[in-house]
């Protein structure tokens, strides 16, 4: 049946993600609303084959008469009032792309491929931090072929990361220094400047040592995968000069032997990636490539030096604006009118 779907943070660089993933998705959208702040209400949004649809200023009463809601804003906001969206039999679905709810062990964290059945009947679903969604999508089938014992990470993180500000950034601050402006590119969404640059610094250090970035990859690999709450995952998340898509280098020790060709096959076969394993031919995951595409890129695949017959290495891309953000949240929302929860 038709839905009506909200949109908070419409212009933002996830925000038109979503509204671009609703013109190609199969929810049946009988209505798009967008609703902004004091400054862009009364504006009108370009949406595609939803036409130029008005920007409405924020009201929890005017969101809870949509039936799904996507917040695509911080998580102070998502805090304060994604319950109030959502609580009650009247109230809209919400599916939340901040962290807020993230580790709240009662609130679903969902990559629809891996464990899309938690969000039957759920009022607010938490969308996972791009790196791990992009992540997930090759580890998952890793997991149910041989059983991961241990996970290793490196990433290698878009400026698309920090959203529209961060890609402006690293536009503004190359040209400024090819243009021979400047010696070295100005930084005020990054740690240091990026352009030339790569910083192994992405949000704020914990007491442990890790980024909150980094301990986001370990904690939500355990919830969504419904791994023990000590499940060994480690990585180190690096921002470097790229546009829009998050690479990963992945090494994992696994519980049973690995079979490459298995391996190999379990990636083919799998939803939303695409094997780009050819190096004879130097065909493999690069952010050029997985750009604008909705399946994430797999290859370099390889049987680990480290962990030998119980290991493999490869190397993942994916682009965080869709399936590290908007694509996620919308099939979580196609999966919900499947089964019914919409
Ligand atoms: C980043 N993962 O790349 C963050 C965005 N959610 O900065």
């Amino acid at each position: 049946n038709a839905v009506t779907v909200g949109v908070v943070g419409a212009t933002g660089a996830v925000g038109k993600e979503i509204v671009d993933c609703l013109n190609k998705s199969s929810l049946d959208v009988s209505k798009l609303r967008i609703f902004g702040s004091s400054r862009s209400a009364g504006s009108t949004r370009d949406a595609g084959k939803f036409g130029e649809v008005p920007v409405e200023l924020f009201d929890v009463a005017a969101a809870r008469e949509c039936d799904v809601v996507f917040l695509a804003v911080s998580g102070d906001f998502a805090l304060e009032h994604a319950k109030a969206i959502s609580e009650g039999d009247d109230g809209a679905v919400v599916i939340d792309n901040s962290s807020a709810f993230r580790y709240d062990k009662d609130i679903p964290l969902v990559v629809p491929e891996i464990n899309g059945e938690c969000t039957k009947g759920a009022k607010l679903i938490a969308n996972p931090n791009c790196t791990t969604a992009i992540g997930l999508m090759a580890l998952y089938p890793l997991h149910k072929l041989f059983k991961l014992k241990r996970v290793i990470m490196s990433t290698y993180q878009a400026a698309s990361g920090a959203g529209q500000p961060g890609m402006d950034e690293l536009q503004e601050g190359t040209r400024a220094v090819l243009s021979g402006e400047r010696e070295v590119a100005e930084n005020k969404i990054f740690a240091h400047p990026l352009p030339f640059n790569v910083i192994p610094h992405i949000d704020k250090f914990q007491e442990n040592g890790y980024t909150k970035e980094e301990m986001k990859v370990t904690w939500e690999c355990r919830k969504i995968c419904g791994l023990p709450d000590d499940f060994p995952v480690s990585c180190t998340a690096v921002r470097i000069p790229t546009y829009r898509a998050h690479s990963e280098t992945i090494i994992v020790e696994t519980e049973e032997p690995v079979d490459i060709e298995a391996a190999r096959k379990a990636f083919e076969e799998a939803p939303g990636i695409k094997l780009m394993d050819d190096t004879a031919n130097e065909i493999y995951p690069m952010p050029l490539t997985a750009t604008g595409q909705y399946d994430v890129e797999v290859g370099r695949i390889r049987k680990s030096l480290v962990f030998g017959d119980n290991g493999l290495e490869f190397f993942v891309v994916g682009d965080q604006l869709l399936r590290g953000a908007a694509l996620n949240a919308v099939l979580v929302a196609e999966e919900m009118a499947k089964n019914g929860s919409l």
